[in-house]
């Protein structure tokens, strides 16, 4: 079985510059920008510029680099926007949805960083 990655999904389209974003941070290998349709003060979606569809694709194919790269923007955005407990910030939460079940609805791989409120617990 291999990866089957749709280059038209909205995120692809982003990256492409075809559709504007409110970039967050950017580097050589991952993107920031706000959510459209924010479920909280703070919510960022990172995506790696890489074309991979879930969390599993990217850590399974992805070079060091990109992985490095991804989750060290996911760190400097929790510092920058004060979520980050270690930074004196109150906490934060980050979502990968993957799939069907999962209920990813865009096929790029991009994990959900939520804050700036009490989130409730999620799992009983
Ligand atoms: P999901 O694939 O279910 O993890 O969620 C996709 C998220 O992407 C959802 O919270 C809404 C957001 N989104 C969808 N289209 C756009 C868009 O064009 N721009 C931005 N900034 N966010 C989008």
């Amino acid at each position: 079985m291999a990866y089957a990655y749709d280059d038209q999904n909205i995120f692809a389209r982003i990256l492409r510059g075809e559709i504007p974003n409110s970039t967050v941070m950017e580097t050589d290998h991952t993107l920031a920008f706000n959510d459209i349709a924010p479920q909280a003060p703070v919510h960022v979606l990172v995506i790696p510029k890489g074309a991979y569809v879930t969390l599993d694709h990217f850590a399974a194919q992805a070079s060091e680099a990109e992985i490095v790269d991804f989750h060290r923007v996911v760190a400097r955005i929790c510092a920058d926007l004060e979520v980050a407990p270690g930074m004196g910030g109150a906490g934060y939460r980050v979502i990968s949805n993957a799939g069907g079940d999962g209920v990813q609805e865009v096929p790029h791989y991009h994990l959900h960083i939520l804050g700036g409120r009490p989130l409730g617990r999620m799992l009983a």
